[in-house]
């Protein structure tokens, strides 16, 4: 009998030493130690020999059981550890192929592309971004911008009011203002957001976005805003474009001015025969004939502006200093040639998909 439990398990050891995977081991591991096996049927035998064999073939049957269950242990992290490590090297995935099926990327809005785009001109030419509540007070979107107090915006009708003195900003100054509060100069910012007024027709939202820039320092002039205003016309519609200031009026600046950059789409007001309109060569359809498209508007600052921050540094006998406006909306329909405000907000993705 202890013969038989030695020939078991060299018969088990040789199973094991030949099982070349996991599968083969786990077969091995059955044939030898499973349910049906000799030895463990011959273990479980034991209590009905006689107590003079009992203790004798029991240790060598129980020594060779554990021997055989060790090995194929050991065997099996031995073969795991090798099928872990081929598969590692074999299935190798590459995580940077395209999904499948493929997902189609989103894109930015047109309205978020030209505001990145405007910004980093500035942020290029020293400017900060600042961002502000769209909630405000009458204090700060009119009064502080030396609105008079019949001033046609403040009315109800244009406006939109919370209350007597809680409104939604009616562009994005008012943020300048809480910048000047919030520190000395010299100042260098824009300010790009949402604002909001009571007007909905083909050619207004009531919700629409500007950008409005501020700087004051030292010895700021007029022609410091052209330079600024000229790099960027040609940052955003290309290095041959020009820009011309004609006299204006706005409530926060003294002088005031409107923009205009010539045409990018003419010479001299005489329309290619392709384009924007097509056709005949004619008037140009999108400068009227004029050789100049109006952008933004634009002036120094008025000193009734800087009497509310004087106290924080801003003495109009010390500083000046520049500011402009400009509308998001106009930008991107002048640029992309986007004939109809309301595809903006329409959410068509034919349009949306264009851009971005
Ligand atoms: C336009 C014109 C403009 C300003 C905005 C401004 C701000 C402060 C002081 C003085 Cl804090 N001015 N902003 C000045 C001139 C024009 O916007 O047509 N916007 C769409």
């Amino acid at each position: 009998m202890i013969e038989r439990i030695s020939q078991l398990r060299a018969e088990g050891e040789a199973a094991v030493a030949a099982a070349r995977d996991s599968a083969a081991l786990e077969q091995a591991r059955v044939r030898h130690l499973g349910r049906k096996a000799e030895l463990p049927n011959l273990l479980r035998g034991v209590s009905e020999l006689s107590p003079a064999q009992r203790g004798a073939v029991g240790k060598a049957a129980n020594e060779a059981r554990r021997a055989l269950e060790e090995l194929i242990a050991a065997r099996a992290s031995e073969l795991e550890a090798a099928e872990l490590e081929r598969r590692l090297t074999h299935d190798r995935v590459d995580v940077t192929l395209p999904g499948d099926p493929r997902h189609a990327l989103g894109r930015l809005h047109l309205l978020t592309a030209t505001r990145r785009e405007i910004e980093d001109v500035f942020v290029g030419l020293g400017f900060s971004v600042l961002e502000g509540p769209e909630v405000e007070t009458v204090y700060y979107n009119f009064e502080a911008l030396n609105h008079a107090e019949t001033h046609p915006a403040r009315l109800w009708s244009d406006t939109f009011y919370f209350s007597e003195e809680i409104l939604l900003r009616t562009h994005t100054s008012p943020m300048q203002i809480r910048a000047m509060e919030a520190g000395p100069p010299p100042i260098y910012v824009i300010v790009p957001g949402r604002v909001y007024r009571r007007d909905s027709d083909a050619t207004h939202t009531p919700q629409f976005h500007q950008i409005e820039g501020l700087a004051v320092d030292e010895e700021i002039t007029l022609a410091d805003l052209q330079g600024t205003l000229l790099q960027f016309a040609r940052a955003i519609f290309g290095e041959r474009r020009e820009v011309r200031l004609r006299p204006h009026f706005f409530p926060f600046t003294e002088p005031s001015v409107e923009v205009d950059v010539s045409c990018f789409h003419c010479s001299d007001g005489v329309a290619p025969t392709t384009g924007f309109a097509g056709g005949a060569r004619g008037r140009c359809p999108l400068c009227k004939g004029t050789g100049w498209i109006e952008i933004l508007g634009a002036g120094m600052v008025d000193p009734n502006v800087f009497s509310h921050v004087r106290e924080q540094g801003y003495d109009p006998e010390l500083v000046q200093g520049f500011a402009f406006g400009m509308g998001v909306e106009r930008i991107a329909m002048l640029k992309h040639g986007i004939p109809d405000l309301r595809h903006f907000y329409d959410n068509d993705v034919r349009f949306a998909e264009q851009f971005g």
